[in-house]
């Protein structure tokens, strides 16, 4: 259950997109911050108009790949690597019936689109570029900004799975540590459809788990530190279409089910500083002819 008596800290979006002295401390101390209103609602529009277009585009019968946000873990191991450089779609696990056929429509069905729709899309790539989100990228300190993932989460209704407690510097390891994550409401987001949740300040602990490749190929997460995650005490981030949330590689955060009739779309963005070291074992790897780009 969610820590009803804490909230996060919040602001109206700066206009120029750039983070305030008061913003950034905020940040620094919770490890995540929630900005009321910072993409126009006409934009979140487009963008979920855009996913559909890509869904219908998209057949089923060509993939059978799911996303276990139960565990937090990949099933359907070769199309997940290859989404890191192309647009792959991974269903929700409730959605095929014991004979392996969807239930609902696929539009009802799946979990996730991912990776790399920022770089091979155009509409992603104006949404996830704009003057303001590197303004703001700025203001955090990241010198060489690389875009490295993109992931626009469907979370359907009554069906939407619930992500379990993590910090994504698990999976986007860099050396030293530069994840941050960058999540775009395009659905109202409350308790009863799944918001996101965090702990203030789990940030400051260290990081629990690592992802990586072995030499076969295989995605193996490690626990590197066995410390609790405290997911008791998560607060939620409850958010309107437009609101963004930005948290910390190490933030940890997790949402629940999607319990209600309501839809839950969400676009997240992950940054990393390109100062830093992307390990050859990280699961997400781009072929030269398509680097990690920044604005
Ligand atoms: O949108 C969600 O429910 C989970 C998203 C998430 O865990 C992430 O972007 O790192």
């Amino acid at each position: 259950m969610a820590n009803e008596k804490l909230s996060l800290p919040e602001f109206q979006a700066p206009e120029d997109g750039r983070l305030s002295v008061e913003m950034r401390t905020a940040f620094d101390e919770a490890g995540v911050i929630v900005l009321r209103g910072f993409t126009e609602r006409r934009a979140c529009e487009a963008l979920q108009t855009r996913t559909s277009e890509l869904v219908d585009a998209f057949d089923p019968r060509s993939v059978r790949s799911f996303f276990s946000s139960r565990s937090n873990v990949q099933l359907g191991d070769d199309y997940f690597i290859r989404s890191g450089a192309d647009i792959g779609f991974f269903f929700e696990e409730d959605a095929f019936d014991a004979a392996g056929d969807l239930k609902q429509d696929k539009r009802h069905s799946i979990n996730k689109m991912g990776h790399a729709m920022h770089d091979i899309d155009p509409l992603f790539d104006e949404f996830s570029r704009t003057p303001e989100l590197a303004a703001l990228v700025a203001s955090l300190g990241v010198e060489h900004p690389l875009l490295v993932q993109s992931m626009y989460i469907f979370k359907p209704p009554r069906i939407g799975g619930e992500v379990v407690c993590h910090q994504d510097s698990t999976y986007l390891y860099t050396e030293p540590e530069t994840c941050i994550g960058f999540w775009f409401a395009i659905d109202d987001a409350d308790e009863d459809n799944g918001c996101m949740q965090f702990v203030p300040g789990g940030h400051k602990a260290p990081l629990r788990r690592l992802n990586y490749r072995t030499a076969e190929g295989a995605l193996v997460t490690d626990v590197i530190d066995d410390a609790p995650l405290n997911d008791h005490m998560s607060v939620p981030a409850c958010a309107a279409r437009g609101d963004l949330v930005i948290f910390h590689g190490r933030a940890p955060h997790m949402s629940a089910q999607n319990r209600s009739s309501r839809p839950r779309h969400a676009y997240t963005l992950h940054i990393v500083d390109g100062a830093a070291q992307w390990p050859a074992q990280n699961w997400l790897q781009r072929p030269a002819d398509l680097p990690f780009r920044g604005f």
